[in-house]
């Protein structure tokens, strides 16, 4: 089945955004008096806010308005961390491989659980190299539902077999799979190992060898 398209996650695939969301999580955590470590962070990777929230409480329950007022001191302390960042903080090899995509008539979207994503490729400079934007604002369920892949393959007018998703996180690959997606993951086997190919990272991938590796 041909190939037509690539729609990536965003923090871990094309940003470098996962210590800040720590850092953001790790100052909620620390006023709450509630212990929070990088390893446990690692287990946020693709899970929308709230989730994120409730995970770091596990099982400490709060009343909505302090739930609402703890993700909004986490975001606002995540944009403030985000203030700094520039198109070199996009992941290595990540804005090489947009180009290479765009040069060969493929297309490329954006399937990210953030509500920032929007900011984000705009301060790394790379949303014009993105054909169709899915975020966290896009859909009612997130990871690892499929809806926003669904989405975006929509947008590009694409069926899901025909798109490729690449993810960092378990969550991501898990709604690739959901819904018929081809799926690359980056990272550690023990958190992608389920997509259909596995690298590292972006650093040095080209197109051919998503290709390849996908056949
Ligand atoms: P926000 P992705 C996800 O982005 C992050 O991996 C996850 O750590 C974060 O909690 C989630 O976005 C929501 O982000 O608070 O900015 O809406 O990996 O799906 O691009
Ligand atoms: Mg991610």
């Amino acid at each position: 089945m041909t190939i037509k398209a690539f729609i990536f996650d965003l923090d871990g695939v094309l940003a470098d955004t996962t210590e800040y969301h720590y850092r953001g999580w790790k100052y909620v955590a620390d006023e709450e008096g509630i212990p929070f470590t990088r390893e446990e962070n690692e287990r946020l990777r693709g899970i929308p806010r709230r989730e994120s929230l409730e995970l770091i409480l596990k099982g400490r329950t709060y009343p909505e308005d302090k739930i609402q007022a703890l993700m909004a001191k986490k975001n606002e302390h995540y944009l403030e961390l985000l203030r700094e960042i520039r198109p070199r903080d996009a992941l290595p090899g990540a804005r090489e491989l947009l180009e290479e995509i765009r040069r060969a008539g493929l297309k490329s979207a954006l399937g990210s659980a953030s509500k920032n994503a929007r900011f984000v490729i705009e301060r790394l400079g790379i949303a014009d190299l993105l054909d169709a934007i899915s975020d966290g604002n896009s859909v009612e369920r997130q990871k690892p539902a499929p809806d926003l892949f669904l989405r975006a393959a929509n947008q590009l007018g694409l069926p899901p077999r025909e798109c490729v998703v690449v993810e960092d996180a378990a969550a991501g690959i898990e709604a690739a799979r959901a819904g018929g997606f081809r799926s690359v993951g980056l990272g550690p086997r023990e958190r992608v190992g389920e997509a259909e190919a596995v690298f590292p990272s972006l650093e040095n991938v080209k197109l051919n060898d998503l290709l390849t590796a996908l056949k």
